[in-house]
């Protein structure tokens, strides 16, 4: 009745931008991410047939209404699947620093789903188990698996077929990503919102779907190849043409600052210097870096030094799901 997991957080190479089923978060497009080391939510939930409802405590402290609602939906989903009635107390101890200017939504709804699924002494292999943290957070279907991680969109209307794969270990490939924070006060569009507004009113969005599959298969050969320059083209020009679809959203929208753009010319500047440097962001003013594992406190140097970067934190390549105690 009882169990406790971790999952890291994941950054995207090749975006998750879109839903075609917003209930059972199946995504337009396929995508590609790293899972980190650094960052990760442990979560132990219990179920109690004496509760009348979930309850929820995030960092030791009960969470707000709205926070627990969105945890008790996917509770729901997850009871619906292992025929269960229970509700449960779940306690989350995020490792994801908001500091860090990365979602904690990947790694919450991963663990959480490991946990609920193991505490109710279901079985579930990696695909089961990524389907249903699919349906708490798209981006947590790939915090199942550490490394390189693909998810695949999948065809079937009901889901069935779309959930991660993992495609290379987190220790076949040394490389570092270096997540820029930077000084932010800007109020978010959060990614949710924001892939709708894209989906539903931007006239970029059909380029996206057009190139996206073709920046996924290339990105993928590029990892087999271990061709860092190659991925670290694909990576960057698939997150611009990510953030170019938001520009032509009615009403239009952009996660950068000017600080973002600092920063993306430092990393051109680092290439120019012979350091091979590539950006990604998410949907957040935020840059990530990847570069080699040699130069990484290099690139933390340069990027620690642009006015407007508050920290910079060096993350790995992490690990998939485990399961505690800890
Ligand atoms: C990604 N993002 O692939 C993309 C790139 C943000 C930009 O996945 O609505 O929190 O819960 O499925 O997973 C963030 O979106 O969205 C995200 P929901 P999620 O990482």
């Amino acid at each position: 009745m009882e169990a406790t997991a971790r999952a890291h957080t994941n950054i995207a190479l090749i975006k998750y931008w879109g839903k075609r089923d917003e209930k059972l978060f199946l995504p337009m497009n396929s995508s590609l991410s790293i899972t980190l080391d650094k960052f990760y939510t442990t979560t132990k939930v219990v179920f109690d047939p004496a509760l009348k409802a979930d309850r929820f405590f995030l960092n030791g402290k009960p969470a707000g209404a709205a926070e627990t609602a969105k945890i008790s939906r996917f509770m729901d989903k997850i009871r619906d699947f292992a025929g269960a009635k229970w509700y449960a107390v779940i306690e989350s101890e995020n490792e994801v620093p908001t500091a860090a200017g990365l979602a904690s939504s990947a790694s919450g709804m991963a663990a959480l789903a490991a946990a609920a699924v193991k505490a109710l002494g279901l079985q579930v292999d990696g695909r089961t188990l990524s389907k249903l943290a699919r349906q708490g957070s798209g981006s947590a279907c790939r915090s199942i698996y550490g490394g390189f991680v693909e998810w695949q969109k999948g065809e079937k209307a009901d889901g069935s077929d779309s959930y991660a794969v993992p495609l290379l270990g987190r220790d076949d490939w040394e490389l570092s990503i270096l997540s820029c924070l930077l000084e932010s006060k800007q109020k978010k569009i959060s990614s949710r919102e924001g892939m709708k507004r894209t989906v539903e009113t931007s006239p970029f969005y059909a380029g996206w779907l057009e190139t996206v599959e073709k920046d996924l298969a290339a990105a993928k050969s590029a990892i087999a190849r271990r061709d860092f320059a190659l991925l670290g083209r694909i990576l960057e020009a698939n997150a611009l043409k990510m953030h170019a679809t938001t520009l032509g959203a009615d009403p239009p929208f952009l996660y950068w600052q000017s600080a973002t753009l600092d920063v993306m010319r430092e990393v051109e500047l680092l290439r120019e210097r012979g350091i091979e440097a590539y950006f990604t962001i998410d949907a957040g003013p935020n840059v990530k870096v990847l570069c080699g594992r040699k130069d990484e406190e290099a690139v933390r140097e340069t990027l620690a030094a642009i006015p407007g970067v508050q920290r910079v934190f060096i993350c790995h390549p992490g690990p998939g799901v485990s399961y505690g105690p800890y």
